[in-house]
């Protein structure tokens, strides 16, 4: 075995590091020096909870104890009790106002930076860290807080500091260490070189890697540690391979593969692989030193990581969208609460985009064992990807825009189907919505108070016991009426349908009975039925891994599907155990068809994307030409073709609005298009002013669905009084104006991948100065969305995308070298339309099957390249994949002393609703000096105050000219 060797000179580097700090900070090598107490607070704060035991005094965890029983009364929580979780940790558990129960696990840490460590660690699970009102509430408790601060912030960091070094140097060690059987094993020089039909496959001792061309654009590479390449199928590709012809160059010390515009350079000694472009550039190497490598059963791959390329994708991660300087680990998760530092969540997307420059390509680590992805955090300079089993298989998909990178991950592992039009309108939802009257009340209020929505959510209080495919009588005593009264009413309902099924023999529970003579449920490796405790109790889980299993889970939606139950969702997926390891044993077995078994290590991450896709197909079949609406929690590279999906339990407070942008753009740009998050918050109670700004932004999220957790307060757009009412029915009606919008760009996410919701590299990949920018993103093509995420109503730099934006709806155009401070107030959600963008818009309805009444209105913002489009069919049928619908295009061309419109009807097999359209002219001069219909002179109406010119085309569903004279 050969020693893995150390990146140069790292080793002495940290040694030198270490001794430095020993020298600048003795006191956190040896003597401690004392802080001062903090001073005690007023009496006011709610008394803690007396520990269940109260720890040994003298311990760390008496200490800790007594330093979190001070302080969390003061910040308005109660404080549980503390207990060690091991020699490294200690677990504390709290709650504030009864409704948010987290636990919380600290590092231990010296006493003089416990005070700090503590306040931290609460501020940040509360969500508080980032308000400047949290900080006063401290200063005031403690006024030597700050002077602490910045005392404990230097010891504290260079405490963490000499933490890392230590662990570094351990992994260095160990690395170099290499012969030890848990060190990596590196692999050794290539011994042979064979061509293959698509590509290469090098020999390198026992090991073997296998090059191919899998499409023009994307390459495989297969890293076969033992020689074996284990004929294994994908959960992910959905794509068949088309290789280029591909021209092998086998040289002295390096052999080149080179397939259409890649070409994929090999060193022989040490086995590391770069992909160049056409003119030699290269995109993406292998770290020489350590290149590829298996340790056990473990795969790895380290790559070089230039100074100025960022990284994106991985699906639902929190915190900054670039993922530099971050290490992360894909292990499908139930993380309620989760917060900014949250890892693993609750989906596995094993992709990354690396941009650079403007040029970008993709990496798919096609595993779904636990992998991990580390991007410069193990070694500044180094990023890489491993998974604790199964191969090493990636494939490089080429770029070099963005888009290209997207639309081939989407051609690789899928495309969302188009939703059912209904599913873009308004949801609303809560844990839970019942008994029947209430459910009834929440949809007749909506259409008493004129707030537009589309869907209302069963959450899991509407079945019997928490069993899955049953009603609770008691509760909804006449559920089949109460579906088709609401459908009357315009709502469609979605019912929750989780996959565990109550182990309850001989109670005529038919998923349960059914499930067993099928021999349907995940085994243990004895053979017996594993059994996990979930809502219903003791569980079983269907092993959705068999054709057969998920045939059957299919058509249990048979009875809910005829009584109209329009859509589904697949929560606790992971799949979710009420255990410590908060999933079933890493040693259950699945089955496969007539395959080999897998534990369930393999499984795991895939098990929910599986159950989505048994839903949609078993919907597929009981409603051949209806759209299914499937909703999951979990998901793994591909899920997408079967489901959408919602960020999972967030929380009630700014920092969790902040953080739903960078993570629903993440998940686009991940192959996963239509998505949302709980708005308001699953955990705690919004605040008035952070719903209303929490619902504005929602508008313009793919999927927008409204939800909260049980004892929170009430959650609908009324609850706060007529003012914040009206601003969030504004809301929701801009969202209802913007469907023909909307529903355009969708049905091109369904063709391309590209998502709706796309951070603004996407569309001008040369704006580098967007790349950092987590909040600000588009909305398809057109729309730029600049939300305000502060509780103080706060001005913000706004930066444009390249080009001329207009404010929307108005004539007021900036262009992006103009610096914009706006100071939103709350019922403005600061967005802009593209100059040069046509944008199709509907009169406003209650629900998206009411017929508008009025024409489509076409919302004219000249300027460069000026185009729009629109997309029309039925909504809920498949028809459309038969030619039934309708696509116009439109243009405006800006010509000295006129503006010309033009429509062109490019498919023409669906009648819409309307039969005559309305241009609005933004930025127009005044009353023009005519206008005309086809050489035909017609009216116009100028309004002074938009700057607005309309004018109404009879007749429109066809080809036709406005021209304006200016
Ligand atoms: O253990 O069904 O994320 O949206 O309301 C909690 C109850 C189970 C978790 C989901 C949440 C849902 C809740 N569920």
């Amino acid at each position: 075995m050969e020693p893995t060797p150390a990146p140069g000179g790292l080793l002495d580097e940290v040694r030198g590091f270490l001794s430095d700090l020993k020298r600048e900070w003795p006191d956190i090598f040896r003597s401690r020096p004392r802080l001062p107490a903090p001073p005690e607070a007023p009496a006011a704060a709610p008394p803690a909870a007396a520990p269940a035991k109260p720890p040994k005094p003298g311990t760390d965890a008496a200490h800790f104890h007594e330093r979190a029983s001070h302080w969390a009364p003061r910040l308005g929580v109660t404080f549980g009790r503390v207990s060690v979780k091991d020699q490294k940790s200690l677990w504390g558990s709290c709650s504030r106002a009864g409704n948010l129960n987290f636990s919380w696990r600290l590092r231990l840490a010296p006493p003089e930076v416990l005070d700090y460590v503590v306040v931290h660690e609460l501020a940040h699970r509360l969500e508080m860290n980032h308000s400047p009102r949290f900080w006063a509430h401290v200063a005031r408790l403690c006024p030597d807080y700050k002077s602490h601060r910045k005392w404990l912030r230097l010891n504290g960091e260079a405490l963490y500091k000499a933490r890392r070094a230590a662990a570094l140097l351990l992994l260095l060690a160990l690395a170099a260490a290499g012969a030890s059987a848990q060190g990596w094993k590196a692999i050794p020089p290539v011994t042979a070189v064979e061509a293959l039909p698509d590509g290469i496959e090098l020999t390198a001792g026992a090991a073997k890697v296998r090059i191919t061309s899998f499409r023009d654009g994307v390459i495989r590479v297969r890293f076969a540690p033992e020689g074996g390449f284990p004929k294994t199928a994908s959960w992910a590709v959905d794509e068949a391979p088309r290789p280029v012809p591909v021209s092998i160059d086998d040289r002295d010390s390096e052999v080149r593969m080179t397939a259409g515009a890649i070409t994929v350079a090999a060193a022989k000694s040490p086995l590391s692989v770069r992909f160049l472009d056409a003119a030699g550039n290269v995109l993406s190497a292998d770290e020489p030193a350590l290149p590829m490598a298996s340790q056990g059963e473990r795969v790895r791959d380290w790559k070089t990581m230039p100074p100025d390329e960022l990284y994106f994708g991985l699906g639902d991660k929190a915190g900054p969208m670039n993922r530099r300087g971050r290490a992360f680990a894909l292990w499908n998760t139930d993380a309620y609460g989760w917060g900014e530092s949250t890892d693993p969540l609750y989906k596995s997307i094993p992709f990354f985009i690396g941009l650079r420059r403007g040029a970008a390509y993709g990496i798919f680590f096609d595993n779904a064992y636990r992998s991990s992805f580390d991007f410069g955090k193990e070694t500044a300079n180094a990023l890489s990807f491993g998974a604790d089993g199964g191969d090493l298989d990636y494939f490089f998909l080429a770029g070099p825009e963005p888009k290209d990178v997207v639309e081939r991950f989407a051609a690789l592992t899928g495309r969302p189907p188009l939703p059912p039009l209904w599913a873009l309108g308004y949801q609303q939802c809560r844990y839970s919505y019942y008994p029947e009257a209430r459910v009834r009340e929440l949809a007749k209020t909506f259409r008493d108070k004129k707030i537009p929505a589309d869907a209302i959510y069963l959450d899991i209080d509407y079945q019997e016991g928490y069993r899955p495919f049953t009603i609770n009588r008691a509760y909804f005593p006449t559920f089949e009426k109460m579906i088709k009264d609401l459908r009357a009413e315009g709502f469609r309902t979605i019912a929750i349908t989780d996959l565990h099924i109550a182990r309850a023999p001989n109670q005529r529970y038919r998923p349960y009975e059914a499930g067993e003579k099928l021999d349907a449920f995940v085994k243990n490796p004895d053979g017996t039925e594993y059994v996990g405790r979930v809502w219903p109790g003791d569980s079983v889980f269907p092993d959705f891994t068999l054709t057969r299993v998920r045939e059957w889970w299919g058509g249990l939606y048979k009875d809910f599907v005829g009584m109209g139950v329009a859509g589904f969702w697949n929560d606790m997926n992971e799949p979710a155990v009420f255990n410590e390891t908060k999933t079933m044993p890493l040693d259950t077995v699945h089955r496969l068809d007539g395959g080999p078994t897998l534990d369930h290590r393999a499984v795991h991450n895939v098990y929910g994307m599986e159950n989505a896709r048994a839903t949609y197909d078993g919907l597929r079949r009981l409603r051949p030409d209806e759209r299914p609406f499937v909703l999951t929690r979990a998901a793994f590279a591909g899920a997408q073709r079967w489901a959408a999906s919602w960020t999972g339990d967030n929380s009630s407070t700014w920092n969790h609005l902040a953080m739903s942008t960078p993570m629903l753009l993440s998940l686009g740009l991940s192959g996963y298009a239509l998505v949302g998050d709980d708005i308001g918050g699953f955990a705690g109670s919004p605040s008035p002013d952070l719903l209303t700004r929490w619902m504005e932004l929602g508008a313009f999220n793919p999927i927008f669905r409204n939800h909260a957790a049980k004892g929170t307060r009430d959650r609908e757009p009324w609850v706060d009084g007529p003012e914040h009412e009206s601003l969030r029915r504004r809301a929701i009606e801009t969202r209802y104006a913007l469907l023909p919008y909307l529903y355009t760009a969708m049905e091109e996410t369904s063709r391309t991948g590209l998502p709706l919701m796309r951070p603004v590299f996407l569309d001008y990949p040369k704006a580098e100065d967007s790349y950092g920018d987590d909040r600000d993103f588009l909305f398809g093509p057109d729309l730029f969305v600049a939300p305000a995420f502060n509780e103080m109503p706060m001005a913000q730099d706004v930066r444009l995308p390249p080009g001329g934006w207009y404010e929307y709806g108005t004539s007021v155009v900036h262009d992006s070298t103009d610096t914009l401070s706006l100071q939103p107030a709350l019922g403005v959600l600061p967005v802009f339309a593209r100059a040069g963008s046509i944008i199709p818009q509907q009169p406003v309805v209650q629900d998206t099957d009411e017929t508008p009444s009025g024409p489509l209105e076409l919302h004219v913002y000249p300027g460069p390249d000026c185009r729009g489009t629109l997309y029309q069919d039925d909504g809920h049928t498949f028809a459309y994949q038969r030619g039934k619908f309708l696509r116009a295009s439109y243009s405006c061309q800006a010509e000295p002393a006129r503006l010309v419109v033009t429509s062109h009807l490019e498919h023409d097999s669906y009648s819409p609703w309307w039969s005559s359209e309305k241009l609005i002219v933004y930025g127009s001069k005044g009353e023009p000096k005519g206008v005309a219909i086809d050489g035909k002179p017609a009216k116009a109406e100028f309004d002074r105050a938009t700057g607005a010119l309309t004018i109404l085309v009879p007749k429109a569903r066809r080809d036709w000219t406005v021209a304006i004279a200016e």
